[in-house]
């Protein structure tokens, strides 16, 4: 099976819900040779953002929403012992959440497995996190980077209030700010100034990479 097969089986295996194709197709992806983080954004993603489609348009409903990202979840599992990464060095902490009034975390948890898989120390405050306890983690942890969620354009702003109180506690220099999610776009994160716009988790795992180089460099 050519590498397109098997991104078109990852794909297919999500928008139809099917939790024994998700794992199969990711097996035999992976027994392939085919690289794990292409997997998930060249095979799984796409899948998802057909299922949003679908949603969107009326064929499939909320119910059909939760499983997708169970399905999903469920290739991610059987991928993510392929990622290849830095091993035991740890280069640098990261707090990351999806912000409050949004349950979106399939692509917070994916960008947390790659961190970690680079060797990032990574703070995961889950879902549905409030501004105030963002940034009581980040008092309490002191990340050189702080990342951020939003799959909901109604919960976009809150990634500008955690901001905005960064620079109300005098912490906005101390911290790399770096947000995600589909509808966040370039202009957004420059408007609530945000240090990056990570364009999927991948792109953004190796900018903070290359964050955390810079500083040691500087050290
Ligand atoms: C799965 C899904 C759900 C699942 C979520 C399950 C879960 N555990 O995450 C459930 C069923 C819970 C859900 C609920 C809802 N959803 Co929903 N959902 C989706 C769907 C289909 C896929 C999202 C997804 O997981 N994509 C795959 C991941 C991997 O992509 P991603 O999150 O963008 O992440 C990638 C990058 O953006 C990046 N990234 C993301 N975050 C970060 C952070 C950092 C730091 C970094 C570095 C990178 C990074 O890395 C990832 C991989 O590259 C989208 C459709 C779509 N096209 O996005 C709708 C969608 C987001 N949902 C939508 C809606 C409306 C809802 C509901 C309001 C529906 C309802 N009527 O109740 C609720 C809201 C619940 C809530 N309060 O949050 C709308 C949003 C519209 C809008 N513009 O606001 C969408 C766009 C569907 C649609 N077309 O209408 N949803």
């Amino acid at each position: 099976m050519g590498e397109d097969k098997h991104l078109a089986a990852l794909k297919e295996s999500i928008v139809n819900l099917d939790f024994a194709a998700v794992a199969k197709a990711a097996e035999e992806a992976m027994k392939s040779g085919i690289d794990a983080n292409r997997a998930i954004n060249d095979g799984m993603v796409p899948g998802m953002a057909i299922v949003g489609d679908k949603f969107e348009k009326g064929d499939y409903f909320l119910s059909e929403l939760v499983v997708a990202a169970e399905v999903m979840r469920e290739g991610i599992k059987v991928v993510t012992p392929y990622i290849k990464g830095e091993g035991a060095r740890k280069i640098g902490k990261v707090v990351i959440a999806t912000v409050e009034g949004d349950h979106h975390d399939l692509g917070k948890n994916i960008a947390t497995s790659l961190l970690q898989v680079q060797g990032f120390e990574v703070i995961d405050l889950g879902v549905d996190v409030s501004t105030e306890n963002i940034i009581s983690a980040i008092k309490e942890h002191q990340p050189s980077i702080v990342g951020m969620s939003a799959l909901l354009t109604l919960t976009m702003p809150r990634m500008g209030e955690v901001i905005e109180a960064l620079k109300a506690i005098n912490l906005r220099d101390k911290v790399k700010v770096i947000i995600g999610g589909t509808p966040i776009t370039d202009e957004f994160a420059a408007s609530i100034g945000a240090d990056h716009k990570a364009v999927n988790a991948l792109e953004g795992v190796k900018k903070c990479v290359e964050w955390v180089g810079a500083q040691e460099r500087r050290n």
